[in-house]
């Protein structure tokens, strides 16, 4: 866990470890692992005395349930490698009005890593699905937190469709290395665009369902908004409540730092970034130095696959000394942009992309 850096670390619960970066420690174009956040909702499995013989069950609405070693899984399937990014559900949570349940994530519960393993189709397809398959369930090796609320570890699932994309990885690599403990290692799901919730660590079972899931992380208000925009604060419908799937449109600026100090007479900034669009691409992002009066189309860098962020730079004119409020704004391909305020309001506080802002002083 403190292989992270430790500057500008926020840690956002000790026990089960939650923690993440601020936006400018997040500059790379693939993020390290030492600035890639931290969401555990269950205790890291002990060690595992050796990686390769971890197991992966697979079963449930198969013809053939599986058991394979991490050793068959790399020697019998083909490993692909993406990057793409892993968002917690509720990063940006701290921004709603009220306050809602959670760690108050605010733009770092992101990251974007080069995830190495095996398709989950292709592992799915060995197992030979039953006609009735629609639905998966994860189940991880970690450890329930004792006296926590929460009774279980987390334990989610998708719709077969998803399961089925070429990006849905059963991954043992991040960023090239055996995939970190703290980090799911030595076996996790990696699944792109949907909330990070899906992507089970210290996987050990996938079950096949024909229904959907039920297991912590499914029912009530979990991982759930409402179809229709609800009042802040007010009382949840369930029946009106609909399970997240792709997360929404987001940017974050990774330079300069918010609060940065620039020499007297600059007239000019440097301004980079990442935006992301959960399913969808990235189309454009714009920037702006004066809070969104005027705005400037920012240079993108292609994403390398399907779920990959991209990286944006611009250069912003400065018109005096003094403090400036700089903003991204990122739009999807379908047209739909970050909004300015915070909506979309949710008992649990998910899916808040309201613009990114930062302030730099001159002078
Ligand atoms: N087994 C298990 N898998 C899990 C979790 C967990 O608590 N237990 N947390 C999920 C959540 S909510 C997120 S956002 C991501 C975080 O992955 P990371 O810690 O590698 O960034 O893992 C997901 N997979
Ligand atoms: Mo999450």
């Amino acid at each position: 866990m403190l292989a992270f850096d430790k500057d500008d670390l926020t840690i956002l619960g000790e026990t089960p470890f939650v923690a993440e970066m601020p936006a400018h420690r997040l500059d790379d174009d693939t993020t390290p692992i030492r600035r890639f956040y931290v969401r555990n909702n269950g205790l890291v499995p002990p060690p595992c005395a050796d990686p390769e013989a971890w197991t992966l069950v697979v079963d449930g609405e198969v013809e053939r349930p599986l058991a394979l070693t991490l050793a068959e899984l790399k020697r019998d399937f083909r490993p692909r490698t993406f990057r793409m990014v892993l968002e917690c559900g509720g990063n940006g949570r701290a921004f709603f009005q009220p306050p809602t349940r959670g760690n108050a994530w605010t733009q770092g519960g992101v990251g974007c890593a080069e995830w190495t393993g095996v398709p989950l189709a292709d592992v799915l397809a060995a197992a030979r699905p039953t006609g009735a398959a629609r639905h998966t369930a994860h189940h991880g090796a970690d450890l329930p937190v004792p006296g926590h609320p929460a009774p279980e570890p987390l334990s989610r699932g998708m719709p077969i469709a998803k399961a089925l994309e070429p990006h849905t990885l059963v991954a043992y690599a991040m960023n090239g290395e055996a995939l970190p403990a703290v980090h799911g290692g030595p076996l996790r799901l990696v699944v792109g665009g949907w909330p990070g919730s899906l992507s089970q660590k210290w996987l050990t079972r996938i079950a096949l369902r024909d229904r959907e899931h039920d297991g912590p992380g499914m029912t009530g208000t979990a991982y759930r908004v409402p179809r229709r925009p609800m009042v802040p604060g007010a009382e949840p419908d369930l029946a009106d409540f609909r399970i997240i799937e792709s997360m929404p449109v987001r940017s974050i600026v990774t330079t300069p730092a918010d609060g940065a100090r620039l020499p007297a007479g600059t007239r000019a900034v440097s301004v980079r970034g990442a935006a992301w669009a959960g399913d969808l691409e990235v189309d454009r992002v714009d920037v702006t130095a004066d809070g969104g009066a005027t705005w400037v189309a920012a240079e993108l860098q292609p994403a390398r696959n399907r779920y990959d962020w991209r990286r944006f730079a611009a250069t912003l004119r400065l018109p005096s000394d003094g403090y400036h409020r700089i903003m991204a704004r990122a739009t999807d391909s379908e047209g739909r942009a970050q909004p300015s305020v915070p909506v979309g309001w949710n008992p649990q506080g998910y899916g808040c992309n309201v613009m990114h802002g930062i302030a730099v002083v001159v002078g």
